[in-house]
């Protein structure tokens, strides 16, 4: 080879590229792959490789070595798209309450829930907070994710809004990770509005939107479109503003009900529809028409017990992306475990192995609007990759409460090794 040697070569490992519309995780086995400037420089079979490992690369790995002879298998960097990481206090009591029979909405309609939750988020310093969401930051970073979405939403004033995106952003260059944050002013409607919905929302698309947005905060714009959140009137106002701004929307839609947010969402070109327990057909065309991914949330799922199920086999005959996310937040799924999500998809879902992976990967990054750049294991892509020492792609979702990470590498760069 001429010229510069590449940074990274990874040998005696196999690859799960997760390519869109290839078989079997996209998988490459007895394979190579290189790093150089932070990008994806080769990859292919070993055996193709233009010369001896250690003339083309100024470090060499041998994965299977490095996995104590174990066999490796390399993924894209898991990227965790839906998180309200950002929050002050736990939600453990609320939690016993609901064990005795008190319901999520009856505790949200008593003013406990996400309002408990912006009670201590308010209150809270900038300090404790990025202390708190850095500690769980780096749990699903122990697990390989390399992107993390956060969202504001437990602040509903505009001065606790911007803390908390502010502290998302300096998470994002403290720690080895990127992370994309999501202003969801119009979560849950404050106490000292109550009875007037009308002037929080005027309040978060006149002042706090446009203030946070202002600082750079902003990367996205959701809501919750729900009986205990907004109306779809009231998410139209929101989406209006996001617009007038260029932001990309999300939104949490059909998690309880099926208020047809998901419609109001492919209106309005959505990056993606997160929840969706209770989309119906229509939902799910309108999601396919606009090439907006599902983003489902199997933690939450799980922890309020729900039992109605989304609409899995509707979404993958009308061909929509299904992205997978921790939701990690102190009230639905107080989840730190990427991994988990995995195998909860596959056994609550009754998703595939595959598709849960793609659902962290490749549609992960689609959820944010990220896919040009990275989900897939493909030359040109960012070098943001995930080194296991497993078996085959599957073990990722069926073994529960197990961490088989060697390396995690952001952006070309080794940032873990076990
Ligand atoms: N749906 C959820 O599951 C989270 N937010 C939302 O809109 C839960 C928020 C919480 O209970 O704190
Ligand atoms: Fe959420």
């Amino acid at each position: 080879m001429t010229g510069r040697k590449w940074d990274y070569l990874w040998v005696n490992l196999s690859l799960a590229t997760m390519v869109a519309g290839q078989e079997s995780y996209g998988a490459l086995k007895g394979a190579a792959l290189a790093v150089a400037d932070g990008k994806i420089a080769w990859l292919g079979p070993r055996k193709e490789l233009p010369g001896q490992p250690e003339d083309l690369a100024r470090n060499v790995i041998d994965a299977e070595e490095l996995a104590g002879g174990r066999s490796a298998w390399m993924t894209p960097g898991l990227v965790d798209c839906h998180t309200h990481l950002v929050y002050g206090g736990s939600r453990a009591r609320e939690f016993e309450l609901r064990l005795e029979g008190a319901s999520y909405e009856e505790i949200s309609r008593a003013g406990g829930g996400i309002r408990a939750t912006v009670t201590a988020t308010r209150t809270a310093s900038e300090e404790t907070l990025f202390v708190t969401a850095a500690e769980r930051a780096e749990r699903l970073m122990s697990e390989g994710v390399t992107t993390l979405e956060i969202k504001s939403g437990y602040g509903l004033d505009v001065a606790t809004e911007i803390k908390m995106l502010r502290v998302a952003r300096e998470l994002g260059k403290a720690l080895p990770l990127e992370v994309r944050t999501t202003f969801l002013g119009a979560h849950a409607l404050p106490s000292e509005f109550d009875g007037n919905s009308q002037g929080y929302i005027d309040l978060v698309c006149d002042q706090a939107l446009p203030a946070a947005a202002a600082e750079g905060l902003v990367d996205a714009v959701d809501a919750f479109c729900e009986g205990i959140g907004f109306s779809l009137a009231e998410t139209r106002q929101v989406f209006e503003a996001a617009k007038r701004r260029g932001l990309p929307v999300k939104l949490h839609a059909e998690q309880l009900s099926d208020l047809k947010g998901s419609l109001l969402a492919a209106e309005f070109g959505a990056l993606s529809a997160d929840h969706l327990e209770f989309l119906g057909q229509d939902g799910v065309d309108a999601l396919a028409a606009a090439g907006s991914v599902a983003v489902l949330l199997p933690g939450a799922f799980y922890f309020l017990r729900e039992t109605q199920l989304p609409p899995i086999p509707a979404l993958r005959a009308a061909g929509v992306p299904i992205a997978l996310a921790s939701d990690s937040n102190p009230g639905s799924s107080p989840v730190t475990s990427l991994l988990l999500m995995l195998n909860m998809a596959c056994t609550l879902f009754r998703m595939t192995p595959e598709e849960a992976l793609a659902g962290i990967t490749r549609n992960g990054a689609a959820a944010l609007g990220l896919a040009a750049d990275r989900g897939t294991l493909e030359v040109g892509k960012r070098a943001d990759l995930a080194l296991w020492a497993i078996g085959e792609p599957a073990e990722l979702a069926y073994r529960i409460g197990d961490n088989p990470l060697l390396q995690r590498v952001l952006a070309g760069e080794i940032t873990d090794q076990r």
